[in-house]
């Protein structure tokens, strides 16, 4: 292809500002889990995007805050060196709230890179058209952003504005991926990431943020089905069970929920068999980090 054209675009903004919701709006299908929770994403997820002679590669990233425990490190880390190899970052922002001490810093440290930056004021279905107004006048003093668009990333309001601006901006270059492909996450991944969802979503408190899900098995049977063995590690044998619930109940109704996404994202018959396992230790062990594809830092 002549003229080609490619662009790495890493969504970034603090948590449950509507990120992935995004990431699976511009592409079109569901790759990044989204959930109430604030720290639902845990790694940087890929979807693609192609208009004409552009591709356009979205980067989904943790959302940034101020880290405590090491999986946290590990998620901020990761999205940060997502948003250092883009060649254009979009800050989102919840448009229902003020600038404030958790925007100023991401906007501050947004401002030592060279990259360009837009901002993409979210959620604005929920919001006051004077509110937007003041916002956007704060944000424009910040003299960072190329751009500011308002988007609902729920219901696709403004998405396909932001999505022109960053095909015409984007530079010439090959595309890195076949012209088909809309994610690069294994299916294992993806599908323990749709397992980790319903933990997120049935699940109260701070049961969800102690859990981590590995698919262990993928066996394709003769019918055509597929059967996927998964485990979900707890850290204390008290959130076993209540991760299993009476005589079973939640882990079925957990599983059942997955179960029925998968068939739809595989289009396929799915047996999904559950597995509860406490490991007191799995967001010390290096190899829980790989699996999900975080760098595990010291
Ligand atoms: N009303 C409304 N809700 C939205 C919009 N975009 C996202 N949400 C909701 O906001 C919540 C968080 O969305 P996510 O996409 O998971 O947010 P995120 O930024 O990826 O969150 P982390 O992965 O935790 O950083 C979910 O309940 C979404 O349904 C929007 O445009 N309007
Ligand atoms: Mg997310």
């Amino acid at each position: 292809m002549t003229d080609s054209r490619c662009m790495f675009v890493a969504l970034v903004g603090q948590p449950n500002v509507g990120k992935s919701t995004l990431l699976n709006r511009v592409v079109g299908s569901k790759i990044s889990i989204v959930t109430p929770k604030v720290q639902t994403t845990r790694t940087r997820v890929v979807g693609i995007l192609v208009r004409n002679e552009v591709q356009i590669i979205f980067v989904d990233t943790p959302g940034i805050f101020e880290p405590k425990q090491r999986l946290q490190r590990a998620m901020v880390d990761a999205a940060w060196s997502s948003a250092r190899d883009a060649d254009c970052v979009v800050l989102l922002i919840d448009a229902n709230t003020a600038l404030n001490d958790h925007t100023y810093p991401l906007i501050a440290t947004l401002r030592k890179r060279k990259f360009s930056v837009i901002a993409a004021l979210n959620k604005i279905d929920l919001t006051k058209p004077s509110h937007l107004l003041r916002l956007t006048a704060d944000l424009d003093k910040e003299s960072l952003f190329t751009d500011i668009f308002m988007i609902s990333a729920l219901t696709g309001d403004g998405v396909e504005d932001l999505v022109t601006k960053l095909a015409e901006i984007a530079p010439v270059g090959p595309w890195l991926y076949p012209k088909d492909q809309v994610s690069d996450i294994p299916l294992r991944l993806l599908a323990a990431e749709i397992t980790r969802e319903k933990c997120f979503l049935q699940l109260q408190n701070e049961l969800p943020y102690s859990a981590a899900i590995e698919t262990e098995q993928w066996t394709e049977r003769k019918d055509g089905a597929v059967r996927i063995d998964q485990t979900i590690y707890v850290q204390r044998k008290s959130q076993k069970m209540i991760v299993v619930g009476k005589n079973g109940t939640r882990i079925k109704s957990i599983g059942s929920a997955a179960r029925s996404e998968l068939e739809t994202v595989l289009e396929r018959r799915v047996h999904l068999f559950l597995h509860v396992k406490v490991r007191h230790d799995w967001s010390e062990r290096p190899e829980h980090y790989r699996t999900i594809g975080l760098d595990f830092l010291a």
